[in-house]
């Protein structure tokens, strides 16, 4: 019995990479690097009382334009695009609460989906607080953590298990706080641990193609965190890699600006601060679906690859000659895509492999708690987006697997998701990520079943 071969990636600041591996190695890293910057007081945190998210339905294509183009006008914060149902979610302040719903056009029909985002913020700071502030193994994925934390769970991890995990840093981020990566890494000479014998269930390979060709030797990068208060796609890597090598935690804390979305880098405009990491990647960019506004959610920034983050990922990406897989984590909508993002009519020459494995990952993901997924070209099932990663890690750096994933829910508590939903989370999605990676070996290694 060989085990596999992989390796994950996950990044603190907002980066989570893993990547897969072919022979008798395993390895995984993880990186992450969009945190907002701890608050320094308490009157420093950013509130939301009284603010709401307004879902509308506008079957009218042409009202639903405008009322898109209405709201990125006011600069309001759309949490969900109308992608497949029509449905557009939106928050607002009081204040602004009254004009939306008086300049809403006729057909539109209404309702509140978050009726107070503080209280939901304050409910869920409450439940971290009286948790198991050090929770080390068992209760770690029970909460979410902070950037320190999540680096001294890494470190633990690297600690625990020194031949196995690589842990490393890409470079800062525009603040200075270090993208983190690491690599799970099972030796070829090493005996399988008690750990990699439990791994092998996942990531078994036979030791020859049966094919008998000679095997391709494959890296699968997961990479999280890219917008910031998408904390479930940060957990959910974290929980993979604690899946794959063991448990630790620490304690919880509290970020400035909950609903931060893009990098801390300043702009052209002194009041609007912030490139969106997923719309400066360098492929197709400023091609539609993102913004030349600073203080726009999806502002592109002033050129391709301008953000500090996006370049290290980029290039990180790039110096993994054999990453077969990328899957760029975030939430919320449930749904697992594909290229392309930047150009609608632009048909990925693996459209056949990518759609079969989308649509066997996702029924994998719903077999565990029976969680829908849609699955499709990030164009088609959400929305235009360029400059975005996988149309880069696909079109540019050659990871034929290019994904990404917007993981739960569809709207009930969005961005913020429960803690108690980590757990379901990264247990449905880990099974995902496990048949993309069967998927991948059989097809690209003609292995079959293990
Ligand atoms: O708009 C985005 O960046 C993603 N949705 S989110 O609500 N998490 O912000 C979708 C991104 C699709 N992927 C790419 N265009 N790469
Ligand atoms: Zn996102």
């Amino acid at each position: 019995m060989k085990l596999i071969p992989w390796a994950a990636l996950l990044s603190l600041t907002t980066v989570h990479a893993a990547s897969l591996h072919q022979q008798q190695s395993a390895d995984y890293s993880v990186m992450q690097s969009q945190v907002p910057p701890l608050p320094t007081s308490s009157s420093d945190i950013v509130r939301y009382d009284d603010e709401k998210v307004m879902e509308a339905c506008i079957n009218n294509t042409v009202d639903m334009q405008n009322t898109l183009d209405w709201i990125e006008s006011n600069g309001w914060d759309l949490w969900k695009h109308p992608s497949a149902d029509n449905c557009l979610h939106v928050r607002l302040n009081q204040h602004d609460q009254d004009i939306f719903l008086q300049n809403l056009p006729a057909s539109a029909e209404h309702r509140v989906f978050i009726s107070n985002i503080q209280s939901l913020i304050d409910q869920q700071q409450k439940i971290s607080a009286a948790g198991v502030g050090n929770d080390t193994t068992a209760n770690y994925h029970a909460h979410y953590h902070t950037y320190d934390e999540i680096i001294t769970f890494l470190k633990n991890i690297s600690d625990t298990y020194p031949d196995l995990v690589q842990l490393f840093s890409i470079g800062k981020t525009y603040e200075g706080r270090d993208i983190w990566g690491i690599t799970i890494k099972s030796k070829k000479a090493r005996e399988p641990t008690k750990l990699w014998m439990k791994i092998k269930d996942y990531f078994i390979t036979p030791s020859n193609s049966t094919n008998g060709k000679k095997k391709k030797e494959m890296e699968l990068i997961m990479h999280g965190g890219q917008h910031a208060r998408e904390w479930i796609s940060v957990a959910t890597i974290t929980y993979f890699i604690d899946t794959l090598c063991s448990k630790y935690g620490q304690d919880k804390h509290i970020t400035k600006d909950r609903m931060w979305r893009k990098n801390r880098q300043p702009t052209s405009f002194p009041f609007c601060t912030g490139i969106d990491l997923n719309r400066n990647w360098g492929y197709e960019w400023n091609r539609g679906g993102s913004s030349p506004n600073p203080c726009s959610e999806a502002y592109m920034g002033p050129a391709a690859f301008a953000a500090v983050e996006t370049k290290l990922m980029a290039d990180f990406v790039a110096s993994r000659q054999h990453a077969m897989m990328y899957i760029d984590f975030h939430s919320y909508s449930q749904l697992w895509m594909s290229p392309f993002g930047s150009d609608c009519n632009e048909r990925p020459k693996d459209e056949e492999d990518l759609t079969e494995l989308s649509l066997g990952a996702t029924r994998a993901l719903k077999a565990v708690h029976g969680t829908s997924f849609a699955a499709g070209p990030v164009c088609k099932i959400i929305y235009q987006a360029s400059g975005g990663s996988l149309d880069w890690t696909y079109a540019v750096a050659n990871v034929k697997y290019s994904f990404a994933a917007e993981l739960r829910d569809v709207g009930q508590y969005g961005f913020l998701l429960p803690e108690n939903q980590i757990v379901p989370s990264g247990e449905e999605t880990l099974a995902a990520v496990l048949f993309a990676a069967q998927f991948i070996n059989e097809r690209e290694n003609g292995n079959k079943g293990h």
